[in-house]
């Protein structure tokens, strides 16, 4: 892996994350500021912009989406610790062994069996395992990745999932006689081997009108967006959603149609159970025991099909960003009365515009330093960015790679890195922001190899 110096050998120790205790070992790449932000709970927290936009999201859901009972379609979770195994995070959603999402250099290891969540698809598996078919997941996740105003190393993620059975996806059709959900085909663009054509094409049209009714309802009609075709090991077709944002283009979710392999493997104890569930009425009026509740559920699974599924990931931050105008992410995590008291008591609904007059973040100006350095062998800018967010927190607004050059005779690789550090409530003297530079080369010169310039 490219950042093996983040595993070189450490002596054993414990690690608390909420309340349980974990050995850490030669794979532990968490740090205590990261650690810090485990159970704040920004989506959960009143009033918070989180919570706002949480707020609408569910709602959303809650009245536009029912199942045969008119009850609300989706359950939501919104706490589920983000703490995770590796087999969570990544093998349930079939990401390769080689995948770049595994280094050490892209996620928060805990050790070498769990982690921090990369993404809340990683209970995915899990929900649909238990037999549910139509949920939304809430929650913090974890990722070591650049510095700027749209990256910060936690973030929040809404993760839905819908799973259609034959007759639920074709319902709408006028004639769905000779409409099949599967068929032994190849792989195609626009399909799985295993699926047809028109189921395909119609849960495309269900995952992207699902998604831009939510977009429509909170942004109104006027929002740009376009739809880019994308990859995911766990989605096939997959696309990304981008809305226009302060004149450019902003990814803001990650979609596609669930890889069949993920449904089938669990297919018949879901099914099983789900019919258990559905029938309980039944099943109690006639006072049917408890064997022949299973028998029953296995008599209806065997000739019932296996459902198809889409699912879709947003980053709430980016979408809040965009709704309430907030120009930097970090602001989201300022403790600042300036900052959330613009939000707090308001009514989800009503139309927040963030000012920065009352809050100014730009006002202050930036103090802008170099650092050049030569980089060794395995070397990742991914190191860099984290190292740089942990010495310096919030005060750092941008981390970017300036130059790069290879010295032509020796070989030896040089680049150079521009950061901006910037106190959101405050200006920086010239001494504080030095201190904090220091640190960072020293610390880079002893963690990750690098020869100061
Ligand atoms: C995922 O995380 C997939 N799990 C999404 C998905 C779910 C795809 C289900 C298919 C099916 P991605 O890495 O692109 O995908 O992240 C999803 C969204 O999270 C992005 O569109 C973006 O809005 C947000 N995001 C990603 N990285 C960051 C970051 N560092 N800071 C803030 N938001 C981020
Ligand atoms: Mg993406």
């Amino acid at each position: 892996y490219s950042s093996e110096s983040a595993a070189r050998q450490k002596p054993e120790q414990n690690i608390t994350v909420l309340g349980n205790t974990y050995k850490t070992d030669s794979w532990t790449n968490v740090r205590p500021k990261i650690l810090e932000k485990v159970g704040k709970n920004l989506h959960l927290k009143k009033g918070h912009p989180l919570n706002l936009l949480k707020t609408r999201i569910e709602k959303h859901f809650y009245e536009n989406y029912f199942n045969r009972w008119r009850n609300p379609l989706f359950s939501v979770y919104d706490n589920i610790s983000p703490v995770v195994t590796l087999e969570q995070n990544f093998d349930s959603l079939l990401v390769p062994e080689d995948h770049i999402s595994r280094s050490l250099s892209d996620s928060y290891y805990i050790n070498t069996k769990y982690m921090l969540r990369a993404h809340t698809s990683a209970h995915e598996h899990d929900l649909i395992k238990s037999g549910l078919d139509a949920f939304l997941i809430f929650g913090d996740v974890y990722r070591r990745d650049h510095v700027d105003a749209s990256h910060y190393p936690v973030f929040h993620q809404v993760e839905g999932a819908r799973l259609f059975t034959e007759h639920q996806l074709f319902s709408k059709v006028r004639d769905p006689t000779n409409l099949k959900l599967f068929e032994e085909g190849r792989r195609e663009p626009t399909k799985q081997e295993s699926h047809t054509l028109e189921a395909a094409k119609l849960m495309e049209f269900e995952l992207k009108s699902t998604l831009e009714n939510l977009a429509a309802d909170l942004f109104g009609k006027g929002l740009e967006t376009k739809w880019v075709e994308t990859y995911f090991p766990f989605t096939h077709p997959s696309w990304e959603l981008e809305v226009k944002f302060q004149g450019e283009w902003l990814e803001v979710l990650g979609c596609g149609i669930l890889e069949q392999q993920i449904l089938k493997s669990e297919s018949i104890v879901k099914q099983c159970v789900t019919l258990i569930y559905r029938h309980k009425i039944f099943i109690s009026y006639f006072k049917i025991d408890c064997v022949w509740q299973v028998a029953l559920a296995m008599c209806y699974t065997a000739g019932a099909v296996d459902s198809i599924g889409w699912a879709f990931g947003l980053g709430l931050e980016r979408l809040a960003m965009t709704l309430y105008d907030i120009p930097d992410i970090r602001l989201f995590w300022s403790e600042d009365s300036g900052f959330l008291s613009q939000f707090e008591g308001s009514d989800h609904l009503k139309p927040i515009k963030y000012k920065e007059g009352a809050h100014p973040v730009s006002k202050f100006s930036p103090c802008i330093n170099d650092l050049s350095f030569w980089i060794p062998e395995n070397f990742s800018e991914n190191d860099f960015h984290d190292l740089v967010r942990n010495v310096c927190g919030e005060y750092v607004e941008q981390v970017k790679l300036i130059d790069d050059f290879k010295h032509p005779k020796t070989k030896r690789q040089s680049q150079c890195y521009r950061i901006v550090y910037r106190h959101m409530e405050k200006s920086f003297t010239k001494e504080e922001v030095n201190v904090m530079h220091e640190k960072v080369a020293k610390l880079a010169t002893e963690e990750l190899g690098v020869e100061i310039r």
